[in-house]
């Protein structure tokens, strides 16, 4: 049941990520759906976060599990950075996502596969393994909040 769960979702977010650009009618919608995705998707990692922390009892299935869902979920959110809606709050996206847009397509293309590598890793069950993707992982997530991400 999880597995064709996963396979649905897997081929939605296959088809949801080619479409998506064209699906936002005003960029507040944008900003709604990145914001969304990326608080999924890190809701997920932080579950395994706290399994390589030792927060939290390592169980090999669920780690695997929120693995495949972070590793899914990372191909949402960037078709939502929309021009225009760069902002000066904390959290909000700086106005060289824009201008450096390479860069930006480089770093989430550097967590995408990271996270893919962390969820062919969390299905072999070995902590240490996890641990160490989670922490490559979690370096590209910092890695493009110090650059494009206010403080
Ligand atoms: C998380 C999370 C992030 C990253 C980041 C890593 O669990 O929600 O944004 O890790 O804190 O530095």
């Amino acid at each position: 049941m999880k597995r064709l769960l996963l396979a649905s979702i897997a081929t939605l977010v296959s088809l949801t990520s080619v479409s998506a650009v064209a699906q936002f009618q005003k960029p507040e919608d944008a900003v709604k759906y990145r914001k969304a995705a990326f608080t999924v998707m890190a809701a997920h990692f932080g579950r395994i976060g706290a399994m390589a922390a030792g927060r939290a009892p390592f169980d090999a299935a669920a780690a695997a599990s929120n693995a495949e869902i972070v590793a899914a979920m990372s191909k949402l959110p960037y078709a939502g950075f929309v021009e225009g809606t760069s902002g000066t709050d904390k959290g909000s996206p700086k106005a060289n996502v824009w201008t450096e847009r390479a860069k930006f397509d480089d770093e989430a293309k550097k967590l995408q596969d990271e996270v893919t590598k962390l969820a062919a890793v969390a299905k072999g069950g070995n902590l240490d393994q996890v641990k160490a993707a989670f922490g490559s992982a979690a370096a590209t997530c910092k890695s493009c909040h110090d650059h494009f991400r206010n403080p």
